[in-house]
């Protein structure tokens, strides 16, 4: 059959131009979930949501989220020469919530995401504390993954899924978040100079609205990544439907030097759940990274994600892919913020 010819000024929506992403942006690991509750040392209910950091040494350390059997989670370090099995898991949790000193942790911390500050030469952690009035924001620095230095809550609730930048802008530290506020449930970025005081809050990326499939909510996944392009930000896309959210994944690129400057933003999610293991679990139908290392080549991402609640699952990808996609599957919608 001949195919329908298209008006010149219309979009190519063709399979050739626009490549089914499930299939080729990121593969899946053949053996996963590659960790799960059957693993760990001591008796929890799930693990999950894992920052991820490559040590000088090259092990990769995954810090993850430990969900006891009361329903609260704590943090637990799990090291890897591979990065993919033959894990090592502290015996004990590594970071607990500290309710006496911190009192916003009452409920446990959550979702960690660990950048490397080469000024500080420390890891900074931010990662949720679950306080009486929400999930809030809190920082703590480490050089070990043994001892960690608490900054405390940073972002009141509710607000969650932040990063700090691994470098100041302007003179000043920048983080990425996600507060809940009348205007919607957005991705901002904020600025300190100190890493304690915060302000000049600018919304960087906002839940679409209707039916997309970051309709309803959208926050941070892992760190955002540095590239000759811009900052590239995996972010998570929420879609509330008849029986329940689905979590996918979708990607966007910011201004180096001005990263509330949106350049592309990619239509449809890049990755979501398909996998036996990601539709089902504690909370089904989700896919949540947290983390992701570089391989030494520069370009190959392996991205730790949490699913379904559940476990901890790696997928593979190329830097340069996901920049390939952007460009090819990005409309210049997104408004530009100065
Ligand atoms: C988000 C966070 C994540 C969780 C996800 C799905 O709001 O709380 O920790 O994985 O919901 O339940």
């Amino acid at each position: 059959m001949t195919p329908i010819a298209l008006p010149a000024e219309w979009p190519d929506t063709s399979a050739e131009s626009k490549p089914s992403v499930e299939e080729s942006l990121f593969t899946r690991h053949s053996g996963n979930p590659i960790l799960s509750r059957s693993d760990w040392p001591y008796p929890i209910n799930s693990v999950f949501n894992a920052g991820a950091v490559r040590l000088p040494d090259g092990e990769v350390l995954l810090l993850c989220r430990v969900e006891d059997r009361r329903g609260l989670s704590h943090l637990c370090a799990a090291r890897s020469v591979n990065g993919i099995d033959g894990w090592r898991i502290d015996e004990e949790p590594t970071l607990m919530a500290n309710p006496r000193e911190y009192p916003e942790e009452i409920w446990g911390i959550e979702d960690p995401r660990i950048t490397y500050v080469p000024e500080l030469e420390q890891y900074a952690i931010a990662y949720t504390s679950y306080a009486r009035g929400g999930p809030g924001v809190s920082l703590a620095l480490t050089t070990d993954f043994r001892s960690f230095e608490r900054l405390g809550v940073i972002m009141p609730p509710e607000d969650k899924d932040a990063a700090l930048l691994p470098r100041k802008m302007g003179g000043f530290w920048a983080l990425i978040h996600r507060p809940m506020t009348s205007l919607g449930t957005h991705m901002w970025i904020s600025y300190s100079p100190d890493l304690r005081h915060w302000g000049s809050h600018k919304v960087m990326l906002e839940a679409r609205r209707g039916g997309w499939w970051d309709a309803n909510k959208i926050g941070l996944c892992s760190p955002p990544i540095e590239t000759d392009k811009g900052w590239l930000v995996l972010y998570h896309g929420v879609r509330r439907t008849a029986s329940g959210s689905i979590y996918r994944l979708g990607l966007a690129l910011f201004d180096l030097e001005k990263p509330y400057l949106c350049l592309q933003r990619g239509d449809s999610w890049m990755f979501g759940p398909e996998a036996p293991y990601e539709r089902g679990g504690d909370v089904k139908d989700v896919v949540f990274p947290c983390g992701q290392v570089i391989e030494p080549d520069g370009d190959t991402i392996r991205l730790y994600y949490g699913a379904g609640d559940s476990c901890i699952a790696l997928a593979t990808g190329s830097i340069r892919g996901l920049l390939a996609w952007l460009d090819a599957n990005s409309s210049p919608n997104e408004p530009a913020r100065e």
